[in-house]
């Protein structure tokens, strides 16, 4: 029954992101879901501990989609990308996951939310998308 709850609370969640997603994204989502079948899905796991995350240099190719998987090892930490509207907490121990297709070009920062200790404000990373 908690396995069932915890896939019911990560579908949520997903689908929240995505509906986040789609408001960036554009067309780049649009043609992602005509192409599901198709677009095969860029797997990056992340792991998240006080104060970093692994890795924090993430480079993304401009229209391919990807699932970030998050994992945090020792605390509630947040993942914030504030340009793309995307945020979601990482409950320690548990894997979150974000779908997202990147349709610009540019350097994006992410950082922890969730006050985490003394080296909190330094949790951060970047996330590059290229054409
Ligand atoms: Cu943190």
């Amino acid at each position: 029954m908690n396995n069932a709850m915890n896939s019911a609370r990560r579908y949520l969640c997903i689908s929240a992101v995505a509906g986040i997603g789609a408001l960036f994204g554009g067309t780049a989502v649009n043609a992602q879901g005509a192409a599901k079948s198709v677009a095969k899905e860029r797997v990056i796991k992340i792991q998240a501990k006080k104060f970093s995350y692994t890795p924090n240099r993430i480079v993304l190719k401009k229209n391919q989609p990807v699932v970030l998987e998050l994992t945090a090892l020792d605390f509630t930490h947040g993942f914030n990308l504030p340009d793309w509207n995307i945020r979601a907490d990482l409950p320690s121990g548990k894997v979150t996951t974000i779908r997202l297709t990147p349709d610009k070009a540019g350097e994006y920062d992410f950082l922890c939310d969730n006050f985490c200790g003394s080296g909190h404000e330094e949790m951060n990373g970047k996330i590059i998308v290229v054409d």
